[in-house]
Parts: structure tokens; sequence; C-alpha cells
């Protein structure tokens, strides 16, 4: 039996939008993105064909990070608009089809939360992990109130980890207290308050950032699961019809803990992120040190290496089993865009075939759909830069929606925009590939188009691998058969079968397949029913 409820099935057909409010349209002309640009864009993604989209933070700030630093979780910041603008933009969502999901921000708040600054000066608040000792133990930070010692960030230091205890509770350390503590108890009620509250207001769920990140000290995550077991508990009863989505990075773990899916993403499981960073990763955008310098997949130069993402894909869709999803971003405003150098325009096509027909849940991030650039050389601006190598801002520069000055994302004077546009002058744009029925946006749409009407292609039929070097050939379902060769040359490959020769091709550039087999041009791609 399962421990839980079904996923709702619209999950099952969701092609996931990310919008990140700051950066997709300014409808008052402050220079910064707002709900109303967003409602007056919604024809823009009912056209394109998406149908979920996901609002990063939009909750109260002091906007140290972007608003994942939330001083109240109950109130919209008000760069966004109103309550009810909010309220607003999800009923015309619902009406172009589109169900909103917003970001629960649930391992920290804001340094300047009310919970916080009471707990600065009351040494009986435990809703914060909190050390009164002397000194205070690593990676805690100095108390700013009336209070003795200090607490435990959980990502920058202004973001004070929520206290949901310790999977090894320590009464010689008394800041290590049990999950079942009675700020733990407080805090997992307070989620529950705070998811209800939107959702009784008709948002779809949740993304859920750091998911992983609650109970600490926590070994195999089992305590965080729990805590994620119970929240999806309550769910299934109160809201049937809403998702969780977890970054988490590890479906194998997130989606059995009680997610509905989570994401393939730059970070977590046993090789933190390898699968995706496997595929996507070029090594110029955002990059790590401690990330091993592969070739990707997706590169020119046709020395990556599929095989690793479809181990990872294979071992994560065995664990979760039927209830569960994996969502694969194109990229998310944490890490490079798809189109970053040397990746160019002419090799998306490509990525795209392959995102929108494997059986993971596509989720595209605003521009990806044009081949929005990641533009490298940004200022720090809160908080996007975490290292030398890694600055966010270049995958959350805004909008560029036509070819005017403000590239349509806002009539501001240039200086006010919350991030500059991208200064190339050959940026793409919605309008001109509105207008040309060759490019990349409309590629993008026929493809979800193909995935939207075809069930072969959808998240529900099984996939196999024929070919997983250059180009890579693989069936979907009974009828269905891809061949993506994200290379620079020509690359060939086996007939997977006879019948396959007479196949007809549904969308593609560049692949012929005949009786001697399958030849994939540089940057070919197609999608064949036989
Ligand atoms: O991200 C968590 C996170 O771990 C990533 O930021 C990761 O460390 C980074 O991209 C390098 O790989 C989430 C949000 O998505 C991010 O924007 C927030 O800054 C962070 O949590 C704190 O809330
Ligand atoms: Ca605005």
């Amino acid at each position: 039996m399962l421990p839980f409820r079904p996923a709702p099935s619209w999950l099952a057909d969701a092609v996931l939008y990310q919008i990140y409010p700051q950066s997709f349209a300014d409808a008052n002309g402050d220079g910064i993105g707002d709900f109303a640009g967003i409602a007056a864009h919604l024809d823009h993604l009912a056209w394109l064909g998406v149908d979920t989209v996901w609002i990063n933070p939009c909750f109260a700030s002091p906007m140290r990070d972007a608003g994942y630093d939330v001083s109240d979780y109950l109130t919209v910041a008000p760069r966004y608009g109103t309550d009810d603008d909010l309220a607003d933009l999800v009923e015309r969502a619902r009406r172009h089809g589109i169900r909103v999901l917003l970001d629960l921000v649930a391992g920290h708040t804001a340094v300047e939360h009310p919970w916080f600054r009471a707990a600065a000066d009351d040494p009986s608040d435990h809703r914060y992990v909190w050390a009164d000792a002397d000194p205070l133990p690593s990676g805690f930070v100095a108390s700013p109130g009336t209070r003795p010692g200090g607490y435990l960030p959980n990502y920058f230091d202004f973001q004070p980890a929520l206290n949901f205890g310790y999977a090894r509770p320590d009464p010689a350390e008394p800041w290590r207290q049990p999950v079942d503590a009675e700020g733990p108890r407080a805090n997992r009620r307070a989620l529950r308050a705070i998811m209800d509250h939107w959702l009784t207001r008709g948002i779809s769920g949740f993304r859920v950032d750091m998911a992983s990140s609650l109970v600490k000290d926590d070994p195999g995550k089992k305590e965080t699961a729990r805590l994620w077991t119970e929240l999806r508990g309550w769910l299934d009863e109160a809201h049937p019809d809403a998702v969780l989505l977890s970054e988490w990075g590890d479906p194998a773990v997130s989606v059995p803990a009680g997610f509905h899916g989570d994401f393939f993403l730059q970070f977590g499981g046993a090789t933190d992120g390898g699968p995706l960073r496997s595929l996507w990763n070029t090594g110029t955008g955002t990059d790590r040190d401690e990330w091993d310098p592969v070739p990707c997949y997706f590169g020119a130069a046709g020395k990556g290496s599929f095989a690793g993402f479809a181990a990872a894909y294979a071992e994560a869709t065995e664990a979760i089993g039927e209830p569960g999803h994996i969502a694969l971003p194109t990229s998310n405003h944490d890490f490079s865009r798809l189109a970053c150098a040397p990746r160019d325009a002419a090799q998306l096509p490509a990525a795209y075939a392959f995102q929108l027909t494997w059986p993971t849940l596509p989720a595209i991030h605003y521009g990806d759909e044009i081949g929005m650039r990641y533009v490298p050389g940004l200022p720090d601006v809160e908080g996007s830069v975490l290292t030398p190598r890694y600055n966010r801002a270049g995958s959350r520069t805004p909008m560029q929606w036509d070819d005017g000055p403000g590239a349509g994302f806002s009539t501001a004077p240039p200086e006010r925009f919350y991030l500059p546009l991208d200064p190339d002058p050959a940026r793409p744009s919605v309008a001109a590939q509105r207008r040309d029925p060759g490019s990349l946006l409309h590629t993008v749409r026929e493809l979800i188009r193909l995935r939207r009407t075809t069930p072969d292609l959808g998240s529900g039929s099984p996939v196999r691998v024929h070919n997983d070097g250059y180009p890579l050939v693989y069936s979907r379902g009974e009828h269905h058969l891809v061949v993506v060769n994200p290379s620079d040359r020509t690359a060939t490959a086996p007939l997977p079968d006879p019948a396959h020769a007479r196949a007809t091709r549904l969308i593609g550039e560049g692949v012929t397949v005949g009786p001697d087999g399958i030849s994939a041009g540089p940057f070919g791609y197609a999608v064949l029913r036989h």
C-alpha cells in the first residue's frame, strides 16, 4: 500500500515554468518586476503551452538574498504588489489554465523576522537553534540582541536556521534539541499554517527551498524525511490537489519522504549534483572549485557522457516508484542558463528535444525558451555572488520581451533596472522570435505541444536508451523514437529496430533515419513516430 495518496493527476502532465518575479515584467515602471507584470504576460505562457508556474519568494523581506530571507511569510513584498494583486494573478492564471506554485522558505527566516527579533532578546525562546555557550560552537553567529550566545545560520549569516531539532540530541550540548521538543513542534505547526494560508488562497502548491536542511546532524536525512512525511499526511487530507516539489536534488530520498516531486539540481544526492551537471554544466557560468571539470554531454565537442545521468535517472525512478516525479530544469536562478558560453543558440534545439521528451517533468527557467544567455560579469545584487566564480546574477537578468530599449521589461531608466539587461546587441526577444517560425521559441512551443498531445512522450510512458554516445537515441513508449546530437559533427548510430526505418518525423532538423541506420548532423535532433 502507498504511504500517501497518489500525486494529483495534473502533475504527471505538467510543464513547469519558473518566474523570477523581480526580473520578469515591470508593470509600474519602477525597474523591478511585479505581479501585475506577470499577469500581463500570461498569454505568452499559455501560448507557449506551460501550465504550472513556480514564482520565487515574493514575501516581505529585506532582500539581502533576493527574498530567500523572509521577514513575514503571510504578506507579499510590496515591491511586487499587494496580497490582492497576487490573488488577482492566481485567478487570471487559472483562467489561462495555469497553476501557480509559491516558494516556501522552510529552513530559515531573515534576521529581521519578528520571531528572530524576539528570540535574540529572550533566552527562553526555542524557534531558532540557539547556543548559550562561550566560545560559540563552530558555525554559530554571535547574538545581535541582549540574549547571550548565538544562533546557527542556515545559508548566509543573516538567515538564522529555524529549529527543527537534531537527529542526535545531546544534553551536554543543549542547543541540540530533540525533534519533538517544544520549539521544533511549534515550527512544524507554523509551516503547516503558512502552507494552509496560501493554499486556501488558490495556489496549487510549493517549491520548498532547501527542503533537506531542516533537522540538523541528520544522517541519511531520516528525521528530516519524517517531518515531511507528517506534513504530506496533513496535505493529503487538507489540500489533496496541491503538490510539494522539493529543492533537495535527491529524488530517491525526498520523494519517499513525501514530496510529490524533486528536481535534478547542480547539488544534492550521492555525487552532489553530478547527474545534472553531466548534462549541462559548461564550467564557464556558475562554477565551483570542487566540481570536477568533466565535459558535459550537451557540449559541441562531443566529449561528454550520457551514461551517468541515465544511471542516476534509472536509480531514482526505481527508488521513488509510481507516485513520484523528478523535474529536470533547463536552469534556475542559482546556476547557469542553457545558453552559456561556449554553448550557443544553435545548440539549444537539441537540448530542448531531449529535455521535453524525457519522462522527467520539464521545468523551463524564464527566458530559456528564447535562449537568453547567462550574462557574465554582473555586480553582486541581493546576494547573487557566492564566490568569485559563482555569480547567480547572470541567470537573473530582465526578461527580453521585445527589441525596444527596455526590452519590454520596464519603462524605467536602465540604471533603475533590478539587474542590467543583457548588453549584447543581438540579444534574443520574445517578439522577434514570435515572428520567426524557425526560432527557438517556436521549436520549444512545438516540442511542448507534441509532449502534451502524445502520451508516449509524457512522464508516464517508459524510456529505453538505445545509444548513449553521440547521437543519443531512445524510445518512448511503443511508437516514438528520439534522436539528439549535441555535438558539432555528424554522428551515426545503428537502427534499434528495422521498423524504425519507416518512421515519420514529427519535428526535427538534420537527422536521417533509414535502413542503413541513423545519421545526425551537427546539433541535429528528431522526434519520430513508427
Ligand atoms: O538554494 C540552496 C542552495 O544550496 C544553492 O544556492 C546552492 O548552494 C548554490 O546554487 C550553489 O550550487 C536555495 C535558493 O534556491 C537560493 O536562491 C537561496 O539563496 C538559498 O536556498 C537560501 O535560501
Ligand atoms: Ca514594478
